[in-house]
């Protein structure tokens, strides 16, 4: 049997921690690609030196060229610019648009069965970039948002109520902005609602509802509060383990349910538009997406999402992408 191939666009900070997370857990080899000439091949370098110590046998090499990806099964794309303080995400737009072009030609090119999924920012148009110019079936193409921003709403509560965070389940919905909806009712430990948890322990409803809505506010500018501390750059070590939850369900066919920046067509209501959700994913990629009844709030909630989604599509067309 052929080993597992993975590809990284972007040897970057998430792409330097995801080649030594894939090394570490043996999810398959690496071939790192970067525009920066040296750096993918002595990162990887660096990583296939730790594998005595670490005991891996995935084997690691950096390149310039995308004909060194050629036959990957899954490829993660990190490639683009990130976050400086005071920037949006959508700021990004227009460069990490023209970057995801060229990155899906190379990807069309040299790895035509892959399933991909993409990292860079602003996250949900970007998939929709890649998809277009790839013309990827919609199943193989996805972002990583949800799995993050659904970690860090799990940690808050975690902190919050002292438990453990492996106990807590908390999903985050919509685009990856700061329009995403975290669903409090959806959101337990161990299948006892949160805002249960929380009621008892102020023994106040609304000082409980209040320390809630602080914790979908911090969730909400979780990214920004990273950028704001580190001043050089946006997180990477949460995005990189957020991004191989998912390739290590694809890859080992574990069909976790998992929040995934997914292409919908007239589920929740959207049609035509890549936006954070549910969905199962197996070697095939997204297996299906899994629907819930959103309450009103909530429907409205992720409905101001889509369009924020629907806006920042529009302003890419608009640059001509
Ligand atoms: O959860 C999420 N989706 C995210 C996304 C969370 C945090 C950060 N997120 C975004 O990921 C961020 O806004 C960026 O758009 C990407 C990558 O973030 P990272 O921190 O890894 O950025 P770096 O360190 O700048 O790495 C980007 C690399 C860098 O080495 C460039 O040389 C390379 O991308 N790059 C390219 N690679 C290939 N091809 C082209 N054209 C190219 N241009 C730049």
């Amino acid at each position: 049997m052929a080993r597992t191939k993975i590809a990284l666009i972007g040897g970057g900070q998430i792409g330097g921690v995801l080649a030594q997370l894939i090394a570490q857990k043996e999810l398959g080899d690496v071939v790192m690609f970067d525009v920066v000439e040296d750096m993918p091949q002595g990162k990887t370098l660096d990583i296939a030196e730790a594998a005595r110590v670490d005991g891996f046998d995935s084997k690691l090499r950096g390149t310039n060229d995308y004909k060194d990806i050629e036959g990957s099964d899954l490829v993660i794309i990190t490639a683009g610019l990130p976050r400086k303080p005071g920037m949006s995400r959508d700021d990004l737009l227009s460069t990490n648009a023209k970057i995801m072009k060229q990155v899906a030609e190379g990807v069309k090119q040299y790895a035509p069965n892959s399933i991909v999924i993409i990292i860079s920012n602003p996250l949900d148009a970007m998939v929709t970039l890649f998809q277009k110019v790839s013309g990827f079936p919609y199943q193989k193409v996805m972002g990583q948002a949800g799995v993050l921003d659904s970690s860090r709403f799990a940690t808050f509560i975690a902190w919050e109520l002292d438990v453990s965070v492996k106990d807590v389940n908390a999903m985050v919905l919509g685009g990856h902005g700061d329009t995403m909806v975290p669903l409090i009712r959806y959101s337990n430990v161990n299948g006892v609602p949160v805002m249960e948890m929380l009621e008892r322990k102020y023994n106040d409803k609304a000082k409980a509802q209040e320390v809630m809505n602080a914790m979908v506010d911090r969730t909400k500018m979780a990214g920004g509060e990273v950028v704001k501390l580190l001043k050089t750059g946006s997180a990477f070590y949460s995005p990189a383990s957020s991004a191989i939850a998912m390739a290590e369900s694809i890859l080992k066919d574990q069909k976790r349910l998992l929040p995934t920046c997914a292409f919908l067509k007239g589920e929740f209501g959207v049609d035509g538009y890549y936006v954070g959700v549910p969905a199962v994913l197996s070697s095939s990629g997204i297996e299906r997406i899994v629907e819930l009844s959103l309450d009103k709030d909530e429907q409205a909630a992720l409905d101001n999402s889509v369009n924020a989604v629907k806006n920042l599509v529009a302003d890419m067309e608009r640059l001509g992408f």
